[in-house]
């Protein structure tokens, strides 16, 4: 021990010179290390540290369980990174001492991190009422100390607002991630159970360290397989590796799984040998995975299969799942439907569809809910399901990966559209926030196989921005950017101002300039990728962009009004009523909710028209002010990382061009009026965006 000690000494001594040589902020950097990077610290910040000399004990009751010792194996590297200093637990100095079993009240994994005065001692505590708290209290005390925080003023107790944080991929077997842009998928299941990647490992790490406590591994458009005991052998892995982080698996099911792979002729939720086939499933899943969370399912939605091919109802469905798992797990049952045969308003389908079941579901089902009621665009106002089903625990379904928001190469920092929503009164049952507080929070992940995780360095801020929101919803999305910027960038503060404001800034970008105004779902078909909101001959009436906008000579936008489809309806009546008129309703769901003439007089004063053309030249040269900033950010952080910023700004500052010209030359083609005076006519003629074709664009299904 003594002798590895000196070895250790050597190492930090040769690590200190090298960091005489490049300052901590400008040392090279592949974004693999997330936030989690513990950047030494300089200064009054490190001074204190260095006097403090912390290091992290157990009480010996919790000694030798597995999360606790995580707990301090991720105090001692974080502490050493931050110091700049070896590895080593010094003999004295100050203690962090872990009480991982007192009878600290609260839900599951809430902690407190205080400093304490014993005797003539003084030390860091960190309670918990179980190992996981001291797991979250020590990744706390760790995020202070990155932000140059003194241990010896921080009172940081705190308790998760909701039972489920949780991940969704939609990463399919073969290794195809559906709207993944961050590479391949990081299950590798070929390898599986005989060798666990290390990134399982550091993806673990990562997500307790943001509290995210279940991971559901693969895409909700399910492949019966998932299900064979091939793979359940190799969830078990995944699910022992990921225990100690205070992770639990589910796995997406396959609705007709008993007859793609149970060899029975139905999968009729009311029949008994299906429902004999689903309880075996889950003894087997439990023998193998004694923890395992429970199933998502995507049922009678884009072609999946589900209880309705059956004339059966999703109440029928999920209960029979939630008989299966009885109290050992939970299913989670998607409101993501809208159907080819239903003329309604696409809008308005989960609530008709669902609302009725309220009071129906099994204690141990939660439906998932999206958190706007078409699907994950840009904005959208939020879901009418939340608040309208009092008996039913929901769960609210964000997206983390950007299918909508221009993929990895856009810049969009998504926090401010997820406060928005969870900051959104129902009007009938409290916020956003509040409706879902008794279920949970689920994120579609943007991991993948890309060495920075998620395909741009910025959109890792949106896997821990998710997490903090899932933590606490009442966290401003402006500190979330600073807070993670600090660990990821830099502590400067000049710096951090000009991250925290391009952050601040993007998500609107992008709205501007791809949907202003209320408009929704003009990206190109299939992928996503790009405008194509010329789009109207497509089979299915609600995957065409026409659909959305209703663009004519006279005007555009979607009529929701009882004039129209009459889907603000089912909004509570003080929701309805702010919504309601035209004249009054924010600029930002203006279109989402009404249709209204090209010289319809908007919030701003300005004509619909000379509005709609603004906020497309204010979406780009927003992007272009969020390149400038950055650029005046270079020699302030690491080379790396800084040119593939600026890379892909360059890339959003064109395609943001693109969108607007596109949008403005088919506006025009419909409703022949000039540009308001001083605008710029769109770089090509109409036909040209409509001849783009994109073969390559990733993602898709
Ligand atoms: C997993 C959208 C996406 C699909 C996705 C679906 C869903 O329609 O484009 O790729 O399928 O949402 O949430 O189920």
């Amino acid at each position: 021990m003594r002798g590895s000690r000196i070895v250790n000494c050597l190492c930090g001594a040769i690590l200190a010179l090298t960091a005489l040589a490049v300052p901590s902020v400008l040392r090279a950097q592949d974004g693999y290390d997330l936030w989690l990077r513990y950047a030494p610290l300089d200064g009054e910040a490190l001074e204190r540290l260095r006097r403090l000399d912390l290091h992290p004990v157990a009480s010996d009751s919790d000694a030798s369980d597995p999360t606790v010792e995580l707990a301090l194996n991720e105090l001692e590297r974080g502490l050493a990174g931050l110091q700049n200093a070896p590895e080593e637990i010094p003999a004295d100095g100050t203690p962090i001492v872990l009480q991982c079993d007192s009878d600290l009240p609260g839900p599951s994994g809430h902690y407190a991190v205080q400093p304490y005065a014993r005797d003539s001692a003084q030390g860091i505590g960190i309670w918990a009422s179980e190992p996981i708290g001291c797991l979250y209290g020590a990744f706390a005390l760790l995020r202070a100390l990155a932000q140059g925080e003194d241990p010896l003023t921080l009172n940081l107790a705190s308790a998760p607002a909701m039972p489920l944080r949780m991940l969704n991929h939609w990463d399919n077997p073969d290794g195809h991630v559906e709207r993944g842009y961050a590479g391949r998928s990081i299950f590798d299941w070929w390898r599986l159970p005989g060798h666990l990647d290390q990134r399982m490992i550091d993806y673990a790490r990562a997500n307790a360290s943001i509290g995210i406590n279940a991971v559901v591994v693969n895409n909700v458009n399910a492949r019966a397989e998932m299900l064979e005991p091939r793979y359940i052998e190799r969830l078990a892995r995944l699910a022992d590796a990921w225990r100690p982080y205070g992770i639990r698996v589910y796995l997406s099911a396959r609705f007709s799984a008993p007859r793609d792979i149970g060899r029975l002729d139905t999968a009729d939720p009311l029949e008994p040998a299906v429902r004999a086939w689903w309880q075996a499933k889950a003894d087997e899943i439990y023998a193998a995975i004694p923890d395992f969370g429970g199933f998502l399912v995507k049922a009678n939605s884009e072609g999946q299969p589900g209880p309705q091919d059956y004339g059966r109802s999703h109440a029928d469905g999920a209960n029979m799942l939630a008989e299966a798992l009885g109290g050992r797990g939970t299913v989670i049952w998607r409101a993501f439907v809208y159907s080819a045969e239903d003329d309604t308003d696409r809008a308005a389908q989960a609530y008709a569809e669902f609302v009725p079941l309220d009071g129906q579901f099994a204690d141990n089902v939660i439906v998932q809910v999206k958190n706007g009621p078409i699907d994950f665009q840009p904005r959208e106002p939020f879901h009418p399901m939340f608040g309208a089903m009092p008996n039913t625990r929901l769960m609210l379904e964000a997206q983390i990966t950007k299918e909508y928001l221009g993929f990895a190469t856009h810049l969009a920092y998504l926090a401010p559209m997820w406060e928005e929503v969870l900051q959104s009164d129902t009007g009938r049952d409290g916020t956003v926030a509040q409706v879902i507080a008794p279920a949970g929070m689920a994120g579609v992940a943007n991991t993948g196989s890309d060495r920075n995780w998620s395909g741009s360095h910025f959109d890792q801020a949106n896997w821990y921005a998710f997490g903090r929101l899932a933590w606490d919803p009442t966290l401003s999305s402006a500190d979330i950017a600073r807070e993670w910027a600090a660990q990821t960038w830099s502590r400067e503060p000049a710096t951090l101002d000009t991250i925290e404001s391009i952050m601040m800034d993007s998500r609107q970008a992008v709205v501007d300039y791809m949907t202003p105004l209320g408009l929704a779902h003009l990206m190109g078909t299939g992928h996503h990728y790009g405008p194509a909101l010329w789009v109207c001959d497509l089979a299915r009436p609600e995957w065409n962009p026409c659909y959305y906008h209703r663009a004519d000579a006279e005007g555009i936008g979607f009529d929701r009004t009882a004039t129209g489809s009459d889907q603000l309806a089912q909004y509570a009546g003080q929701v309805a009523a702010r919504w309601q008129d035209p004249a009054t309703i924010s600029d930002d769901y203006l279109l989402w909710f009404h249709r209204v003439s090209w010289q319809h007089t908007t919030q701003s004063g300005r004509p619909l028209w000379d509005e709609l053309v603004y906020r497309y030249d204010h979406g780009v040269s927003t992007v272009d002010s969020m390149a400038a900033r950055w650029a005046s950010l270079e020699g302030q952080i690491d080379a790396r990382r800084y040119r593939d910023v600026s890379e892909y700004l360059a890339i959003q500052q064109a395609e943001a061009r693109w969108w607007r010209d596109a949008s403005i030359a088919y506006w025009q083609s419909i409703n022949g009026l000039p540009l308001p005076e001083g605008s710029s006519a769109p770089a090509h003629s109409l036909e040209h965006y409509q001849s783009l074709t994109f073969p390559e664009a990733p993602g898709d299904t």
